[in-house]
């Protein structure tokens, strides 16, 4: 499978077991897991992922350089990034002294204000160095704005972080704790 195909598919996923399982008949249980062969029977009931086998599934999930998914016991489930309330129980960690967030110009006095919230998903999600944080703001800004965050320091306070993947996880991450890069 060439890349671009490996990454629409696993956007597809994401969108099936983040969001939207319902749209596709699939009931995630409390921990956010659908039965592998119940997600590849959907998925491949879709025309553009026809072709899809199970190793397919497989190899995408094991060679994806992020990690988005989780396989366990013939079930598997999106590791973040729910808007869905059925999603992992995730361990609480103590968080690397900072973390980074990317983000868009157009949050930026929002974010200042308020700080960091989850918006539509179910949680902030922070990443462990600048390159990958500038990689997520530029999803939607050509130049995007970089926070870091005192989260050794957050966590002292009392918030809690979440490790999923290689994304760190939180509730909310109150402006104080956030420095503008390059500011
Ligand atoms: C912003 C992708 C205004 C926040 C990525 C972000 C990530 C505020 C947007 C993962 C705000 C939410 C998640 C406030 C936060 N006022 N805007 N107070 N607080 N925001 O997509 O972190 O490739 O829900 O800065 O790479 O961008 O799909 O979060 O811009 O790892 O696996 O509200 O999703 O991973 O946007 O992305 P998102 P995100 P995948």
């Amino acid at each position: 499978m060439i890349r671009d195909r490996f990454e629409s598919l696993s956007r597809f996923l994401s969108y099936i077991l983040r969001h939207a399982p319902e749209e596709f008949g699939l009931v995630l249980d409390a921990d956010g897991y659908v039965p592998l062969e119940k997600l590849l029977t959907e998925t491949k009931a879709d025309e553009r992922w026809r072709w899809v086998k199970k190793e397919d599934l497989l190899n995408l999930i094991a060679s994806s350089p992020k990690r988005r998914f989780e396989i366990r016991d013939g079930r598997i489930r999106a590791l973040y990034g729910h808007t869905v309330t059925s999603a992992p129980h995730y361990k609480p960690v103590v968080p690397p002294e900072y973390l980074y967030h990317g983000t868009t110009r157009r949050s930026q006095d929002s974010i200042d204000r308020l700080g960091l919230l989850p918006m539509k998903r179910r949680f902030v999600h922070l990443s462990r160095n600048i390159d990958d944080a500038v990689k997520v703001g530029k999803r939607w800004d050509t130049n995007p704005v970089i926070y870091r965050i005192s989260a050794r320091a957050a966590h002292k306070d009392g918030i809690q972080f979440f490790l999923a993947g290689d994304v760190y996880l939180s509730k909310f991450i109150p402006a104080r704790y956030l420095q503008r890069q390059g500011s």
